[in-house]
């Protein structure tokens, strides 16, 4: 079921639209309260709960304990109430994490639902931050809206979030999955996601049982697209 799919210059007007339609829908159910009986809003529910975490490097903090649940969102309102009110990952510093899974999974490798899983990486470019570069901020938006909108279909049960990394050599997005075979799965799901961001750039998809034993930067990827 796909609630929405907007292209990426649709992507304002689609939050607009959000926004203009939350205030008349207050403004008729006040109305109608006044001379007849009043009506409960009607949220649209998402087929599940996600929750944004964010993670910032805290002094004399381990890498979980830095790691901040903000809040879960079940309906399309609610998340678009949230997300117009979250800072644009643009104009964050570099070091910093957000995070949108699927409520009960914790954006760590350890989590039961990761361990055994692995994502995909598609990098971008580190560009002049003075300003902000929007680039990134519409392909998370984008991300985001492909798994509330349940776009990945019937691999999207292995699909369990997604990450930004804000980071000083170019920014990160990773869709992260809870397994990492069958092959021809994780290939459908990378493919997905280069084909909802438009993007024709390789990807790479790493295990994540290789990332928790690295001890350099460098992790080797399982597969590439
Ligand atoms: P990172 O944020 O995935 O990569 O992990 P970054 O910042 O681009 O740096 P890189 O050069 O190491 O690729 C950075 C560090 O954060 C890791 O080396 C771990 O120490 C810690 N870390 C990251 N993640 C996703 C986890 C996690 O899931 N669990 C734990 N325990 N530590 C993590």
């Amino acid at each position: 079921m796909a609630l929405f799919r907007p292209k990426m210059r649709d992507l304002e007007v689609e939050r607009r639209t959000q926004e203009d339609s939350k205030s008349d829908k207050i403004t008729s159910e006040v109305t109608l309260g006044l001379g007849s009986c009043l009506t409960a809003p009607v949220k649209h529910p998402l087929e599940n709960t996600w929750t944004l975490w964010y993670y910032r490097k805290e002094s004399g903090k381990s890498w979980e304990e830095s790691l901040k649940e903000i809040m879960s969102v079940s309906t399309v309102e609610d998340f678009w109430s949230v997300f117009n009110h979250i800072e644009r990952v643009s104009k964050l510093q570099s070091g910093f994490d957000f995070s949108f899974f699927k409520r009960g999974i914790k954006p760590m490798w350890e989590d039961d639902a990761n361990r055994r899983g692995g994502k995909w990486v598609v990098n971008f470019e580190k560009r002049q931050r003075i300003g902000g570069n929007p680039e990134v901020d519409n392909f998370w938006l984008e991300v985001i809206l492909s798994l509330i909108g349940e776009t990945f279909e019937d691999v999207g049960r292995i699909v369990n979030g997604a990450v930004v990394s804000s980071r000083p050599r170019g920014d990160r997005i990773s869709l992260w999955l809870k397994a990492t075979e069958p092959k021809e799965a994780i290939y459908k799901i990378g493919t997905k996601l280069k084909e909802n961001l438009g993007i024709k750039d390789r990807i790479f998809f790493e295990d994540n049982a290789d990332s928790m034993q690295r001890n350099s930067s460098h992790v080797k990827c399982k597969y590439t697209l």
